[in-house]
């Protein structure tokens, strides 16, 4: 046995990328930028699948980090991974947008998983450790490694919602989740709402006492559920913006789109979660009713590729090239297509510049656990200007009051926004822009972190 850490961080995923053959590269987002720092303060050890099936790796050291690779077969990818998180978690947590995949054999390789992962942990966590389980993949993990190791201080935290009982009832394994996560001392999610429907699914359909949001389970221990809502690191975003070859490129990119009035942007990860086809629905419409004009406004739709083997993202990528093609074959004239679609991975710094360029952001998830584009955007705006449309179903309608905010199954709603937003006044969209800055550079990733860690070892 190896020498054992005293903070570990769980989650479905290593923090880094191969970049060679034994080459890597710390991953981009949120997660990472928060919990790095953090791990490498308290010489702490990541646990997590480092994106090659069938590979067996030895544990390795990066950027300060101690990294523990657990293997994961091809069939596990698909029967786990892309079975029973992304086709049946996913769309059940996100008020089942698509239709959720019950399998038998799905569930047991989550299992089996999942008791790989707390396996992993207890092997590698010292007496009386903190440690971290991260997100919808590993639900199971905190009472298999509190079977394990009842030593342990372990917290989990949700980064996607977590739906009401109505939905939630549906999964034939729900006893099993809910049991898993109460083997966790502490339970975050991004909003109360999640915590609250935690709790009450835990009364329910276990018969557990709680007062607010303390559970007490049969073996006497309480559970507190929570929330702490994620965020971005607002002062590396706000530095990096006033780069003058960020700010160049800014101008370059209007440039390219032959300087329209307005810039209207979109940054998602390709999910049918994130309202793409309704706000490319809504721009095409006030193109082909004139109350836009082609040369006026660019729409600038950056889709990230994701689980590109899941049947669902097949169709949903087909539908959303389908639709770009209409609008731009449509409302397009030579040389000038009013949506630009880029299906495409960015660096941060091309990220920064897009969103430096953009009047307008616009922010339509059908259901979101955060949405970490929009507080991004915010981060990038210290000339405070740009509007941020947004929206209500997204966990950052919470905090972020002074958007602009949307209904996006609203079609007419979301044309009558996008426009509002468009043509608002340098007076409000600073006015609006000042208190939104103020709350995400007060509430940032590091402020998240801290309150989770701190209530989980008080
Ligand atoms: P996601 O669903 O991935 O995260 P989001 O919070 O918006 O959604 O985070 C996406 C991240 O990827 C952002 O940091 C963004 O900058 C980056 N990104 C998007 N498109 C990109 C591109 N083309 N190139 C490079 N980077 C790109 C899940 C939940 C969210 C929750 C987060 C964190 O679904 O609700 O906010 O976890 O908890």
């Amino acid at each position: 046995m190896t020498s054992t850490s005293s903070f570990l961080i769980v989650a479905n995923r290593l923090p880094v990328d191969r970049v060679g053959d034994d080459m890597w590269r710390r991953s981009p987002g949120g997660l990472v930028t928060a919990i790095a720092p953090v791990l490498q303060r308290r010489e702490g050890a990541w646990i997590g699948w480092h994106g090659a099936p069938d590979e067996r790796l030895d544990p390795f050291d990066h950027d300060g980090m101690h990294l523990i690779p657990v293997p994961l077969s091809r069939q596990e990818v698909e029967l786990y991974y892309e079975g029973f998180s992304n086709a049946t978690l996913w769309p059940l947590y996100h008020d089942v947008v698509a239709t959720p995949v019950y399998s038998r054999v799905l569930w047991d390789a989550y299992r089996t998983v999942n008791e790989r992962f707390a396996q992993a942990a207890a092997e590698a966590a010292a007496p009386g450790a903190v440690v971290w389980v991260q997100d919808y993949q590993l639900q199971l993990v905190p009472a298999m490694l509190r079977r394990l190791r009842p030593d342990l201080r372990i917290g989990f935290f949700l980064h996607i919602p977590f739906p009401p009982g109505e939905l939630f009832q549906q999964l034939p394994w729900r006893r099993e989740i809910l049991e898993g996560l109460l083997g966790a001392d502490l339970v975050g999610f991004q909003r109360p709402g999640g915590a609250s429907n935690f709790v009450r699914l835990c009364r329910r359909m276990l018969g557990m006492s709680h007062q607010k949001h303390e559970i007490y389970t049969e073996d006497g221990r309480t559970v507190r559920a929570g929330a702490f809502p994620i965020s971005v690191d607002f002062g590396e975003l706000d530095s990096l913006v006033r780069e003058p070859h960020i700010i160049a490129r800014a101008k370059e990119i209007r440039a390219e789109l032959g300087e329209p009035e307005q810039v209207l942007l979109g940054v998602d990860r390709l999910d049918y979660t994130k309202g793409i086809g309704q706000r490319l629905k809504a721009f095409g419409e006030l193109l082909a009713e004139g109350a836009v004009k082609p040369g006026e406004a660019a729409f600038v739709q950056i889709a990230t590729p994701s689980r590109e083997r899941v049947e669902e993202y097949i169709r949903l990528r087909d539908s959303i090239e389908l639709q770009v093609g209409r609008i731009n074959g449509e409302q397009g004239e030579l040389g000038q297509q009013p949506v630009q679609y880029l299906h495409q991975s960015y660096g941060r710094d091309e990220l920064a510049a897009l969103y430096l360029a953009a009047d307008v952001m616009v922010v339509t998830p059908l259901r979101d656990g955060m949405n970490l584009v929009a507080k991004e955007y915010i981060a990038c705006r210290n000339d405070l200007r740009g509007a941020l449309v947004l929206s209500e179903f997204a966990g950052a309608a919470d905090e972020l009051r002074q958007a602009f905010m949307v209904n996006p199954y609203d079609v007419d709603g979301l044309k009558r926004t996008m426009l509002a937003a468009m043509r608002a006044t340098p007076h409000d969209l600073s006015r609006r822009m000042r208190s939104l800055r103020r709350r995400v550079a007060t509430y940032d990733v590091d402020h998240w972190a801290k309150e989770f860690l701190t209530a989980l070892e008080a």
